[in-house]
């Protein structure tokens, strides 16, 4: 082989293994062109060796043109491949409907664990006569301290480190902030009704807390509320009762002991026995005559009784669930579990 035959033969190959390769349209002929190209006995493969047959000028020359070639071959081949993958490759047309993958169940979504247990929770007031009303979660200083018996001074606010919007007092609604208590709901349905009042308010609190086992920085409340010519202690204590049998079944443990809000007087709290040890779930009592009288009810005609609980303790106590911390760290292993 002479160094012009040499390089025409390669020019030749060059079109005949491009024009090839823009026809290979699936793995098979792709595989195929690169065997018959560039394999180890491929054509390309085949000029090289005979390289060392010509003079040392004209085996320059060629060589120079095949190696030229070969890098060609190669990007055409990679550029090829990767035109066949971006459109579906294989073949098939990219929407193409494999119709002999198997079947898959789709994933369903379902309610998170906290709402689960608010709608157990409120199926269970409801049926003792309570009727659920809905609250906001950004709320005036006003409902959610000062119409509760919680002036501005009062040592209880530290208890309920708060976030505020807006910490302005500049009208009787004070500043704007995250409630954190369903408690405003209160005075807010009893400014819009006169008595018999039975209501409760599920929704979301936030408070600035250090956070651990049992407390969140934000969590739910259930706000209860009951007023009536004639309602006693003896009525928050059976109402209570009744809650705890119907979530945690007739045989759990549960305690009331002294509390202390300034919107209530008694005040107490309950809480649920678990494996020994005592956690609570509710803050509780008679409401302040105060607070009636903030919303225009004559307290020596009225009494009432009100109390909030905390759902995701509740759940706590009845899965088995160790740390609070898990309902809002929206990890699908603790989630799918309910
Ligand atoms: C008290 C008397 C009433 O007449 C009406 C309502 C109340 C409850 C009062 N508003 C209150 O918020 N009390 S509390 O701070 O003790 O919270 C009540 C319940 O909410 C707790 O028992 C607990 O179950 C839940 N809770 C409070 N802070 C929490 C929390 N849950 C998780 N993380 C927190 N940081």
């Amino acid at each position: 082989m002479t160094s012009s035959a040499a390089e025409e033969t390669i020019s030749s190959l060059k079109t005949e293994a491009l024009e090839q390769l823009s026809a290979a349209s699936d793995e098979a002929a792709l595989e195929s062109w690169r065997v018959e190209f560039m394999g180890r006995k491929g054509r390309l493969t085949g000029i090289l060796r005979n390289l060392g047959s010509l003079e040392s000028d004209e085996r320059r020359a060629a060589g120079a043109a095949a190696n030229r070639l070969k890098g060609e071959l190669e990007s055409a081949f990679e550029e090829q491949v990767a035109a066949g993958k971006r459109s579906g490759a294989s073949g098939a047309a990219p929407d193409a409907i494999d119709v002999t993958l198997p079947g898959r169940r789709p994933r369903h979504g379902r309610l998170h664990p906290s709402t689960q247990v608010i709608r157990e929770m409120l199926d269970a007031f409801n049926e003792m006569g309570f009727q659920t009303v809905e609250g906001n979660e950004v709320e005036l200083e006003r409902y959610n301290f000062d119409m509760l018996n919680i002036p501005a001074d009062h040592p209880a606010r530290d208890m309920q480190d708060t976030i505020w919007i807006n910490r302005e007092r500049d009208s009787i609604d004070g500043g704007v902030l995250l409630r954190t208590q369903t408690s405003p709901m209160q005075p807010r349905t009893m400014e819009q009704q006169d008595p018999p009042v039975r209501i409760v308010s599920p929704g979301k609190c936030f408070r600035t807390e250090a956070t651990d086992a049992t407390h969140e920085w934000q969590f739910h409340q259930v706000e209860g509320l009951a007023v009536d010519e004639g309602l006693s202690f003896a009525d928050l204590k059976g109402t209570l009762y009744e809650f705890a049998r119907r979530l945690f079944g007739a045989d759990r443990k549960v305690r009331f002991r002294c509390d202390f809000f300034p919107f209530v007087e008694p005040g107490v709290d309950m809480s649920v026995d678990w494996n020994g040890r005592w956690v609570e779930i509710l803050g509780a009592g008679m409401v302040h005559p105060q607070v009636l009288r903030n919303v225009g009810y004559d307290p020596e005609k009225y009494t009432g009784f009100a109390f909030g609980v905390g759902p995701e303790r509740v759940a706590m106590l009845k899965y088995g669930i160790e740390d609070i911390r898990h309902f809002f760290s929206n990890d699908l292993r603790f989630l799918s579990q309910f």
